[in-house]
């Protein structure tokens, strides 16, 4: 569809009222305005004829849908998105696919909506002011929107679908620092100890470390368990058996706690991790 290069139609012959010579005063001024253009366009484009004054071609009915999928547009007759129209009065026609989504179009004077919960479709008549800016979205998800400018105000970037951007995954934790050896002696008297050198554990900054088990008990095996600060637990050795044996494990911060699995409230020692 053609559009006229004032942005509408000459009005009707009704005689010279009021309103009849603002409109040819408004359309005089527009036509004065595109002057500099068209000489720019010449200057620039040789020989070329006829500038557009858009690129879409506005239509008197615009179309809104929204859904089935996460998406939400109000375009023209041919399908081009609204950025920008002329003011004045429009059929909207609004397909509502989607009983997530709702369509809402709202700005100067307008305020149109159709349910989230179901689909629908309506007609609505609104009418656009001059100047002035106009919003549609869905209101069930913010990021579902796109704006378009009426008159003569810049149009907007084309928005008119909306993808929900993924977020970019978080930065990988720092790997922890390696911490060396904890001696840990498990019998034969019925007793535990954790050494760091030949000092018993109390406190530990938060590492990896390796446990160096030395079991001599038939009756009792280590386990170690978080106790406070988040739950870990794990069989370093079973009770029956008896030798040696390194296992590596992460201590976070917290309240750690190294026992006999069979006599756990007569063999034990505590240590903070910090
Ligand atoms: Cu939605």
């Amino acid at each position: 569809m053609g559009v006229p290069l004032s942005g509408e139609p000459d009005p009707p012959d009704e005689g010279r009222d009021r309103t009849h010579g603002k409109r040819l005063l408004l359309a005089a001024v527009r036509r004065a305005a595109l002057i500099p253009i068209l000489l720019a366009c010449l200057l620039l484009g040789g020989g070329f004829a006829f500038a557009p004054a858009r690129t879409h071609a506005v239509s008197q009915t615009l179309h809104a849908q929204v859904g089935p999928d996460f998406q939400i547009s109000l375009s023209f007759d041919d399908g081009t998105p609204v950025t920008n129209l002329p003011a004045g009065t429009y059929t909207v026609q609004v397909k509502d696919l989607s009983t997530e989504h709702n369509f809402h179009l709202y700005g100067p004077g307008v305020d149109e909506k159709t349910q989230i919960e179901t689909t629908s479709e309506a007609t609505w008549t609104v009418t656009f002011q001059d100047q002035n800016g106009y919003s549609f979205q869905c209101d069930a998800h913010s990021s579902l929107t796109g704006t378009f400018t009426v008159g003569n105000l810049p149009a907007p970037a084309p928005v008119t679908t909306h993808e929900p951007e993924p977020l970019p995954a978080p930065p990988p934790p720092p790997p922890l620092p390696l911490r060396g050896t904890l001696r840990t002696t498990l019998g034969p008297k019925p007793a535990i100890a954790l050494m760091k050198g030949k000092k018993h554990v109390r406190k530990l900054p938060r590492g990896i470390y390796t446990f160096a088990i030395a079991d001599r008990s038939k009756a009792d095996g280590v386990t170690l368990r978080r106790v406070v600060g988040g739950s870990f637990s794990q069989v370093l050795t079973a009770p029956r058996f008896v030798g040696k044996k390194t296992v590596s494990i992460e201590l976070q911060p917290g309240k750690w706690k190294v026992y006999s699995g069979t006599r756990e409230t007569r063999i034990y020692a505590f240590f903070d991790v910090t």
